[in-house]
C-alpha cells in the first residue's frame, strides 16, 4: 500500500460522505418516518414484555429462563401492537450502548473466512449485547450487536452440519436471531426474548451459499440498522476448488448527533434510506486503509452479504473480471465472465476471481453514490 492513494483510489474518495446533510431535507424525510415509524417502534419497548416463552415448539425450539411468558412472534404487527411505542425513542441509545465509549478501539474486522470445524456439530452460544462500537478512527456508534461487534461473528459451516444455536440477551430491549441459512419455524425459533432470557434452536443447512443472519424484532429496520446482522458461510459437501476465501458484509449506517462522544442509529434516518456511510464489515474504507492481501497467481473467492437494512450492493473489482459467479448454490449455476453482480439487501452470493496480475485492485459498490460512502477496499496482488 503507497503513501498516497492511486489517481484512481483518490477520485473515488473524494468527498466520501463525510459532508453534514441538510437539516431541512432531513426534517422533511423524517416527517413522513414518523407516522410509519410510530407503529413500527412498538416491539422496541424495553422489558416489553417481549421476552422468551415457555412454548416448546415442534422445531427444536426451546426457550431458557424462569419467568412465565407469552408467545410472542417479533415479526408480527398483531403482537408489536401490545406494545408501548411512547416506551422507546428512535434511535439505537440504550443505556449499555453508551457508556464506555472512550474505551471502544479501533480494530479492522478480519475478512478471512475462518475454516471448517472437523466437528459437524457447531455449538453456537452469543449473546445479544447493546455496546458502543468504534467504526473508525473518529466515530464511535451505539451498537446493538451479536457478541460486541459489528457485523457479528462470521460462521463457517457446510451442508448438512448441524448448527445448535443459543441467544441470551444481555441488552435492555428484547433481540432475537433469523439465520437465513435455516428452514424452521421462525414464529418459535426466531422469536424475541427479554433481557436475561435465551433462546436456543437447532438448524441444518441444505444448501451451500453466504447467508445472511440477524435479529428480526420489531421494528426489524432498527434492530439490523443498529447493528445485528453477520454472515453465515455455508460451503458445500464437495469442497470447492482452493481459494483464498474472504467475507465481506456490506450495511448502511444512519447516525443521529454525538452525545457523550457516542453517535445513535437514527430509526428515522433509516426510514428516509439516505444513509451517512456504508461499509464492508462494519468499518467504512477500512480495506482502503489496511487492505486484504493475496500473492499472484491466487483464486480469491468472495462471499459477499448485502445486509441493509435496506441497499444492495453492486459488486465490482475494479481491473479485473470474475471467471465465475454463483447465482444459486455453488458450485451450482455458474456464470462466467462477470463485471458486476448486484447482491440484494437480505441476499448473498459468491465471487470468484484469478488473481494473475500484480496490482491494487479497488473491489466497490458500483453504486457509486453507496460506494463513495464507504463501501470500497483494495485487493492488493502482491
Ligand atoms: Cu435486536
Amino acid at each position: 500500500m503507497p503513501d498516497t492513494p492511486t489517481p484512481l483510489l483518490s477520485d473515488l474518495l473524494t468527498r466520501s460522505g463525510h459532508e453534514p446533510r441538510s437539516r431541512r431535507a432531513f426534517l422533511g424525510q423524517a416527517s413522513l418516518g414518523l407516522v410509519i415509524g410510530g407503529t413500527a417502534l412498538a416491539g422496541c419497548s424495553p422489558g416489553g414484555g417481549a421476552g422468551g416463552d415457555s412454548a416448546r415448539g415442534a422445531a427444536g425450539a426451546t426457550a431458557a429462563g424462569d419467568a412465565p411468558q407469552q408467545p410472542f412472534n417479533a415479526n408480527s404487527k398483531l403482537d408489536t401492537a401490545l406494545h408501548d411505542p411512547a416506551a422507546h425513542g428512535a434511535s439505537s441509545a440504550t443505556p449499555g450502548a453508551t457508556q464506555g465509549a472512550q474505551a471502544a478501539a479501533y480494530r479492522r474486522y478480519d475478512p478471512a473466512l475462518p475454516p471448517l470445524s472437523s466437528e459437524r456439530t457447531l455449538r453456537l452460544h452469543w449473546r445479544a449485547q447493546e455496546v458502543p462500537v468504534r467504526i473508525s478512527r473518529e466515530t464511535v456508534v451505539a451498537g446493538w450487536t451479536f457478541e460486541g461487534d459489528i457485523p457479528g461473528p462470521i460462521v463457517h459451516c457446510r451442508v448438512g452440519d448441524t448448527v445448535e444455536f443459543t441467544l441470551t440477551n444481555e441488552g435492555a430491549v428484547p433481540h432475537s436471531m433469523d439465520f437465513h441459512a435455516a428452514q424452521i419455524d421462525p414464529k418459535v425459533a426466531f422469536r424475541s426474548v427479554a433481557r436475561g432470557q435465551s433462546v436456543t434452536f437447532t438448524f441444518q443447512p441444505k444448501w451451500a451459499g453466504a447467508f445472511m443472519y440477524h435479529c428480526g424484532t420489531a421494528p426489524v429496520l432498527m434492530h439490523i440498522g443498529s447493528g445485528m446482522y453477520g454472515a453465515l458461510i455455508v460451503s458445500p459437501q464437495e469442497p470447492l476448488v482452493a481459494a483464498k476465501e474472504f467475507v465481506l458484509v456490506q450495511s448502511e449506517f444512519y447516525l443521529g448527533d454525538a452525545a457523550g462522544g457516542v453517535r445513535p442509529f437514527d430509526y428515522n434516518k433509516m426510514l428516509s434510506t439516505l444513509p451517512d456511510y456504508l461499509a464492508f464489515n462494519g468499518r467504512p474504507n477500512q480495506y482502503v486503509d489496511e487492505p486484504i492481501r493475496v500473492a499472484v497467481g491466487d483464486r480469491v473467492r468472495f462471499w459477499v452479504v448485502s445486509a441493509g437494512p435496506t441497499h444492495p450492493t453492486h459488486f465490482h473489482v475494479v481491473g479485473e473480471q470474475f471467471d465465475t459467479m454463483y447465482l444459486g448454490a455453488p458450485p451450482g449455476s455458474p456464470i462466467r465472465g462477470v463485471q458486476t453482480w448486484s447482491v440484494p439487501a437480505g441476499g448473498g452470493m459468491c465471487f470468484e476471481l484469478v488473481c494473475d496480475i500484480a496490482g491494487e485492485f479497488p473491489f466497490v459498490n458500483h453504486g457509486f453514490g453507496h460506494g463513495q460512502k464507504g463501501a470500497i477496499g483494495f485487493l492488493v496482488v502482491e
